[in-house]
């Protein structure tokens, strides 16, 4: 067990004492400094434990010690256990709504009894939470609107969640002789934020026999992974998997693989003015192939692959990412389609949290796995003073932040450079957390809302503008705050902030991490019509967090960005002038 896991149980502890009848803020306060203070140990907990090591570590009294060493020597915690297994299931139920936390939920559960979310639905539309100590109609109203939330996006996923078991059924399914070829479609290639369920498309030689089929659909039907089948025929199969997620797998003559990826890719939303094209030109698109004429007098086009339709449709190639009617038919007419923005194009990361704040690593640990992922530069943004929860740096621990980056700058020259940045809070009228003079030492500034996240969709704008208007803010974090299937961001006008932060040269960031894809790739496209260069940002807090970087690639190549379009596909030199050029 490594110290990651041991932090996140002790975490969840806090969480589950909190939940307890008669808990003691505490006790559940010293677990979750527990939890830190694990995350930011020096070397191996197992080693450290053998050792006898732990003693003396701030954060560590002697019951905490001793539960890490039986988590350690057992692999299981049975106070955790117990704990668990005598926490109501409702109450952890409704930790997931929105604004709703342990204190609110023990109230909820000790005067009315509640036993599920129905439940709890029913007692709002009977007034009842309203008039519990503490609550009031607001607060009932936000339950209500959290509980449509859940039950709106309870049949989606993430897209790591649907990645995961699309590709752990694909590599199987690809080592089948029968399968000429094989191509996962829907809106997991069309790298949407969340994925309903997930399409594949195979193709078997087209002078194969019914048992080619029969034997594709027996294998995908056994995979380990299945839980359910809801239904099997030759040339279409579905069942539901371990996480809860339906996969169809369609088979179809080789011949007709482009016709049926393409359809199957959709968006529905892209088909609809494709095939008015189509029709245009006296031609006949649907999910079997491409044709000359129209119903009933069809004749086929040949095409062996899906550029060959589009080009047969007198345009260029339109990447899946691209195809949600956005105006990319029109683009690929006109050939003014952009030459999407890869991984390889980043030249470096701008948004990482290390042990400073409320990271797991070291600068240095971060700094040497940018380089093994060659990178040129490191931003590092930890929290400002007021995240105090989060472990947010006083202006005196900045100071020996910055002490520390020289240092390391010194010791890396030529390797990485890391930059100085700041994750600083925008407080709840829009004033920076750090004053002008200390925001001033920075490379660069990230600002973002950690508070108030229920001010009026008018109150919110200001105070995001009134950001943006500090000379010294270089990128706007997490911009609506959303957690994708968890809740809505908070309200405000991103239209209006979109264009303020054009005009003051502020630059919006997508923030990679997969439960956020912030700001939404619409809004990206939007921003980069207008001209804004737009970082694709990590937020990590441990080194794993890094390889999030991957789907905020996928946002912004829905977002029509180009290399030039990302901030950080800019040299390091470039990108310090950027900074620099802002300031002055
Ligand atoms: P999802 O599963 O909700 O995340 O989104 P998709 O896009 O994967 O949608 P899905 O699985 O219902 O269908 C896959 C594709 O099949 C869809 O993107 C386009 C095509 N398709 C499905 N139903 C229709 C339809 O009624 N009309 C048209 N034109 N295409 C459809
Ligand atoms: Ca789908
Ligand atoms: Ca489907
Ligand atoms: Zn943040």
């Amino acid at each position: 067990m490594d110290k990651n896991q041991i932090a996140a149980i002790f975490e969840e502890v806090a969480v589950l004492l909190a939940l307890q009848e008669d808990s003691n803020p505490f006790e559940g306060r010293a677990y979750e400094n527990a939890a830190r203070a694990i995350n930011a140990l020096d070397g191996d907990i197992e080693q450290l434990v053998r050792d006898g090591k732990l003693k003396g570590t701030p954060g560590l009294g002697s019951t905490i010690i001793k539960r890490v060493e039986e988590l350690v020597n057992t692999g299981h915690l049975a106070f955790y256990d117990e704990l668990r297994a005598s926490t109501p299931p409702v109450k952890l139920q409704m930790l997931r709504i929105a604004g709703v936390g342990p204190k609110k939920i023990n109230v909820i559960y000790d005067k009315l009894h509640i036993n599920s979310i129905a439940e709890l639905e029913q007692a709002c539309r009977e007034d009842k939470i309203a008039h519990l100590p503490g609550f009031g109609k607001k607060t009932q109203d936000n339950i209500l609107q959290g509980i449509a939330f859940l039950a709106q996006h309870a049949d989606r996923f993430l897209y790591p969640v649907a990645e995961e078991e699309a590709e752990r059924i694909r590599g199987a399914l690809a080592k089948l002789p029968e399968i000429v070829r094989l191509q996962v479609a829907g809106s997991l290639r069309r790298r949407r934020e969340t994925i309903g369920d997930i399409d594949v498309v195979a193709s078997v030689a087209d002078d194969a026999g019914e048992g080619a089929r029969n034997r594709i659909m027996d294998f995908f039907t056994r995979q380990p992974s299945v839980e359910a089948i809801t239904g099997k025929g030759e040339t279409k199969s579905s069942v539901v998997l371990g996480s809860g997620i339906a996969m169809d797998l369609r088979v179809v003559k080789d011949s007709q693989f482009p016709a049926t990826l393409h359809h199957f890719t959709g968006s529905k939303e892209h088909h609809i003015p494709l095939r008015r094209r189509a029709l245009s030109m006296n031609m006949t698109i649907n999910d079997y192939g491409l044709f000359k004429g129209k119903e009933p007098h069809l004749e086929p086009v040949p095409c062996k692959t899906e550029a060959d339709i589009y080009a047969a449709l007198g345009m260029g190639y339109i990447e899946p990412e691209l195809r949600e009617d956005m105006g990319e038919i029109e683009a690929a007419v006109h050939g003014t389609l952009p030459v999407l923005v890869q991984e390889g194009d980043l030249r470096g990361v701008l948004h990482v949290h290390s042990t400073w704040s409320d990271g797991q690593n070291t600068i240095r640990e971060i700094a040497e796995e940018c380089i093994a992922r060659g990178y040129q530069y490191l931003g590092i943004t930890d929290h400002s003073k007021a995240a105090a929860y989060a472990g947010g740096l006083t202006e005196d621990r900045l100071r020996l932040q910055h002490e520390e980056i020289d240092h390391l700058n010194e010791e890396l020259a030529g390797r990485l450079r890391i930059l100085k940045g700041t994750e600083c809070d925008i407080l709840k009228d829009g004033v920076l957390d750090y004053a002008d003079e200390v925001l001033a030492k920075f490379d660069f500034v990230v600002a973002s809302i950690h508070s108030n996240f229920n001010l009026s969709p008018e109150e919110q704008t200001r105070r995001m503008l009134r950001a943006i208007s500090n000379p010294y803010v270089d990128i706007i974090g997490h911009p609506t705050g959303r957690l994708l299937l968890e809740r809505v961001g908070y309200m405000l006008d991103m239209e209006a902030v979109i264009d303020a932060a054009v005009k003051h040269g502020v630059c919006i960031e997508i923030n990679a991490h997969p439960s956020r894809l912030d700001m939404d790739w619409r809004l990206v496209k939007r921003a980069r019509d207008k001209g804004m260069k737009i970082p694709i940002d990590p937020d990590a807090h441990v080194l794993a967090g890094l390889d999030v970087i991957r789907y905020g690639i996928g946002i912004a190549r829905k977002g029509w960005l180009s290399a030039a379009d990302v901030l950080n596909t800019m040299e390091t030199g470039a990108l310090l002038d950027f900074f620099r050029r802002r300031r002055a």
